[in-house]
């Protein structure tokens, strides 16, 4: 049966892969991010492809009125949500903490944390309406342990693993599933946005093993979502094969 579902950061990446494998089941979708051209391309490529409907919203999910506004501005018919992707997340840099800037500290607190919890808030009372509501949050390798030069962005993603397990508590009473998918190395823009455009240092973290795809997390996401109303997977952790952990990656070069 089609669903409603909500994915912030579908402009790349994992949320762009995820819209595409909801769209391929024949969903509603509701896609957000900040580059509204790539939202609008990606919508009518999906449109086309799949005959469904879709919403875009364009809007920063660290400015908590636009996220308002943004939600506020959803019509009627599409205010019943049943899944929302909490996707949207960077890291910014990598230094060690003492040689840190601040800057890159606060877009990603901003964005990873404090963005989660404006999406989240504003989106649960349009979640009451479904008969298996369900928020899947984009957590990490790197909120379960931390790297050299990961400090904040490691930070912001045990701030996700915690935010997490306590929305499924603060929500168990309305039947929301509360789920997290914690992905290892994974090859979409993120590295480009953490090395602010350098493609040479993107490219070299991926260099001599096979990372996961934005596909990869996507099907994982499905999998989850498909599942019986009665089973909830809490969390799943994601690793390429040749990555033990953050700092344990097998590289053939
Ligand atoms: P991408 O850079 O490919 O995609 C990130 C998405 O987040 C984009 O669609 C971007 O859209 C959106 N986004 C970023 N900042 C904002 C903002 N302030 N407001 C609204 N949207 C925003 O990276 P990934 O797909 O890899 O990352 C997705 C999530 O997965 C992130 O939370 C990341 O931390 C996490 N992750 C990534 C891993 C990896 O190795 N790639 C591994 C584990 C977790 P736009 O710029 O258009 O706003
Ligand atoms: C991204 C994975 O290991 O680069 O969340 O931090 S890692």
């Amino acid at each position: 049966m089609s669903k409603t579902i909500f994915i912030t950061g579908a402009t790349s990446g994992f949320g762009k892969a995820c819209a595409h494998a909801f769209a391929a089941g024949h969903n509603r979708l509701i896609l957000t991010g900040r580059r509204a051209d790539r939202l609008e391309i990606e919508a009518s490529v999906l449109r086309e492809k799949y005959n469904i409907e879709i919403l875009t919203l364009n809007f920063d999910v660290r400015d908590r009125d636009a996220v308002k506004l943004a939600v506020d501005s959803i019509p009627g018919d599409w205010r019943n949500i049943d899944i929302l992707i909490n996707n949207a997340g960077l890291a910014a840099g990598s230094d060690l903490i003492q040689d840190g800037n601040m800057d890159d500290w606060e877009q990603m607190i901003d964005t990873n944390v404090k963005g989660l919890l404006y999406i989240t808030k504003n989106i649960f009372p349009l979640l009451l309406q479904s008969k298996c509501p369900h928020i899947v949050n984009i957590g990490s390798i790197a909120g379960k342990e931390v790297y050299a030069k990961g400090n904040v962005y490691c930070a912001t993603k045990f701030a996700v693993d915690a935010l997490t397990r306590a929305m499924r508590i603060d929500m168990l009473a309305h039947g929301i599933k509360v789920s997290q998918v914690a992905p290892g190395a994974a090859e979409t823009e993120f590295s480009q946005v953490r090395f602010k455009g350098d493609l040479d240092a993107a490219a070299n973290v991926y260099k001599g093993f096979s990372p996961l795809q934005a596909e990869d997390i996507a099907n994982a996401v499905i999998w989850i979502t498909e599942l019986p109303a009665h089973v909830n997977i809490n969390d799943m952790v994601i690793m390429p094969t040749a990555q033990a952990s953050p700092g344990y990656v097998h590289k053939v070069l």
